[in-house]
């Protein structure tokens, strides 16, 4: 009974709630609707640690899209807690998760490095339909509002229509932007962007580029002449290249976060789409396999779904207080 109650009013939130922790958790509210009936399902009030609960712990681990090591990792520190304690329950094994993982991002640099650099230069990158164009349009409403001074770079040349979408969204954040509808040499827009920007005095610089497998040759070379140009104008930049993942593809941004670092340097992630999602659990699985931190996390189409991403809450809006909040 009392578990029909909390799903009720799970589905009746409003659509923003106010405070970061409750947009936290209803953004990801698919997935830890996974997590809490998955976490449900397998116990009762207490069970007996044995190798059949064991191996449906497991089972619902990578169901959940924490990978291999993450699985691992949180079945040894279950054996071990098993020497201790004879019976578990889904509460011991959330406490379990919530420490893992808190420990796990914890030293992770998520800020973007704005107060040391002026310009700071952001190169953001991904494949197609990622999220790029839209996150790029969220952070530069994010930190227009704080005050900065933001220049976006249009050097996804490829198609017009892309150009056209980050105008749109330039104009919804009250930014500037540096785009030329002619031009087709990616370089060359960010060579002059980045000029731009410096005389302008901009404190930040967002670069969106046009979407590209790390497989493809000839893109990835385009994506080091546009590193090189950016270096040429600021030996030290760009100071932060951010990889975009389509949060919803569960396991397969893995593979492509892999993949990305592999051929170029990657110094942060943002996670999208995690809205419509219940795979939320890989993007602990990244972390553990990557060391990349994730800086923003977004949770919807519109320019305040992006959130700069706070370990405590996501854990906790994946795993915390079920008895409590919902
Ligand atoms: N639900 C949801 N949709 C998103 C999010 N971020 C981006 N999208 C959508 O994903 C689609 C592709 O985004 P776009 O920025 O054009 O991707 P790009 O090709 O990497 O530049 C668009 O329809 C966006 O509205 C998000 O956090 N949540
Ligand atoms: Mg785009």
């Amino acid at each position: 009974m009392a578990w029909f109650k909390r799903k009720k009013q799970e589905e009746t939130l409003p659509e923003k709630a106010p405070e970061t922790p409750q947009r936290y958790e209803y953004g990801l509210s698919k997935s830890r609707k996974r997590f809490r009936e998955g976490l449900l399902s397998l116990f009762g009030l207490g069970m007996k640690i044995d190798s059949g609960l064991l191996e449906r712990i497991e089972a619902f681990l990578y169901e959940s899209d924490l990978g291999t090591a993450v699985t691992e990792l949180i079945l040894d520190e279950i054996e071990k807690e098993s020497r201790k304690k004879l019976l578990l329950n889904e509460a011991d094994i959330r406490e379990l998760m919530l420490r893992l993982f808190g420990e796990m991002f914890k030293d992770d640099e998520l800020s973007i490095p704005l107060e040391q650099n002026q310009p700071c230069v952001v190169l953001v990158v991904g494949v197609n339909g990622a999220g790029k164009t839209t996150t790029i349009g969220k952070l530069a409403s994010h930190y227009s509002a704080s005050g900065k001074k933001v220049l976006i770079i249009a050097a996804d040349t490829y198609r017009a229509a892309a150009i056209e979408q980050l105008d749109i969204w330039a104009q919804r954040a009250g930014v500037e932007i540096i785009k030329n509808l002619e031009a087709k040499n990616p370089s060359g827009i960010v060579y002059d962007g980045i000029q731009a920007g410096i005389s302008r005095n901009a404190d930040l610089i967002l670069i969106d580029t046009a979407g590209r497998l790390h497989n493809k040759a000839h893109l990835m070379q385009e994506l080091d002449k546009i590193r090189r140009v950016i270096a040429k104008v600021i030996p030290d930049a760009p100071h932060e290249t951010l990889l975009v993942l389509d949060g919803s593809i569960g396991q397969n941004s893995l593979v492509q976060a892999r993949e990305f670092s592999k051929v170029t340097p990657v110094s942060g992630l943002i996670v999208t789409k995690l809205d419509g999602t219940a795979k939320g659990g890989s993007m602990i699985a990244i972390r553990k396999e990557l060391h990349i931190p994730v800086k923003f996390i977004g949770l919807g189409e519109k320019l305040g779904d992006l959130l700069p991403f706070s370990p405590a809450m996501f854990v906790n809006a994946l795993f915390g207080g079920f008895e409590d909040r919902s």
